[in-house]
């Protein structure tokens, strides 16, 4: 009775649910989350998820396997769990080791909007609480030495602007993009811990690897490379840091959901330098480790052992 409004808040933050807003979604209802092959009377939703607290995601099945692994000898989780594909549908991969999801979305807006809807929809009918998502990728850095990780602070549409558009009833919809800053600046300050290069900066999601982010080197292109160094120095000098082809939508379905959530993307061309990612495998992978290793770090600096 005699809580301080400090300790109030904290508690509301603890009880921060996932928010769906659709009148059409009825509770007694079963539910199709289609592309995991999964619906929320089949499984004992509430039992198998209720307890994740930090989603992972990001492009390809082999990294969310490595991320779920690297969480599972992190955490010290040896129930296999890391091991187990819970998705019943070859389109995702999903893991539930200990309090993290991790599941993959594919490349570009599209695939990864249809994951996140399913995802939230599955963790709100879990009836899950204080869950922050993180998207662990890759992307075109500008300026940047190849393997430098960016901690987003913000995430823009190609005209350079804090909204994701959707086409809805065929009505152009405007959604705000926007970034936790707290919790960006609480990856900043762990990077600085870490053995590897951590920005922050605006990061510009394109509907596509090629032209939609200005390379030469497509199977079509019809500007100069006068015109491409123009247009990736006019981004920089409006704080764009990276390129990449999820952000603005991730932004945006997080801040529908009421959920925290943070882009981390290890750069792997510097776009100054050149189109093409010409790196060896070996290294790729180690670039790709890295915002992993931050993500995890952080998950481990919030999570009590239960
Ligand atoms: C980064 O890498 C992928 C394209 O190579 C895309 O999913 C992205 O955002
Ligand atoms: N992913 C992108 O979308 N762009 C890049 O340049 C590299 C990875």
């Amino acid at each position: 009775a005699n809580l301080k409004e400090s300790e109030l808040k904290e508690l509301e933050i603890e009880e921060r649910c996932l928010r769906l807003s659709n009148p059409h979604l009825l509770p007694d209802e079963d539910d199709v989350l289609y592309h995991f092959g999964l619906t929320k009377h089949s499984t004992d939703l509430p039992v198998v998820f209720g307890d994740v607290r930090f989603v992972c995601t990001g492009g390809s099945v082999g990294r969310l396997a490595c991320v779920a692994q690297e969480i599972a000898t992190s955490l010290g989780i040896t129930d296999g769990s890391d091991r187990r594909n819970l998705c019943n549908s070859d389109r995702y991969c999903m893991y539930k080791v200990g309090p993290a999801l991790c599941v993959n979305h594919g490349m570009g807006v599209p695939s990864l909007s249809i994951m996140l809807i399913e995802v939230i929809k599955l963790l709100h009918h879990a009836r899950c609480k204080n869950v922050t998502f993180f998207r662990i990728g890759t992307s075109g850095g500008l300026g940047l030495e190849p393997g430098t990780v960016v901690v987003s602070n913000a995430a823009v549409n190609c005209e350079l602007k804090p909204i994701h558009v959707q086409y809805v009833l065929g009505q152009r919809t405007e959604r705000p993009a926007t970034l936790d800053q707290k919790l960006v600046q609480e990856l900043l300050e762990i990077g600085s811990t870490l053995p590897f290069p951590v920005a922050t900066g605006a990061t510009m999601c394109a509907d596509d690897f090629y032209e939609g982010q200005g390379r030469l080197d497509g199977a079509f292109c019809e500007y100069s490379m006068e015109d491409k160094f123009k247009y990736i120095q006019t981004l920089f000098d409006a704080g764009v840091r990276n390129i990449e082809m999820e952000s603005v939508c991730f932004a945006s379905m997080m801040t529908r959901a009421d959920v925290r959530g943070a882009i981390v993307c290890a750069t792997i061309v510097n776009r100054f330098d050149g189109d093409q990612v010409a790196i060896d495998k070996a290294t790729i992978k180690q670039f790709e480790t890295r915002p992993m290793d931050l993500v995890i770090a952080y998950i481990k600096r919030h999570w009590k052992k239960p």
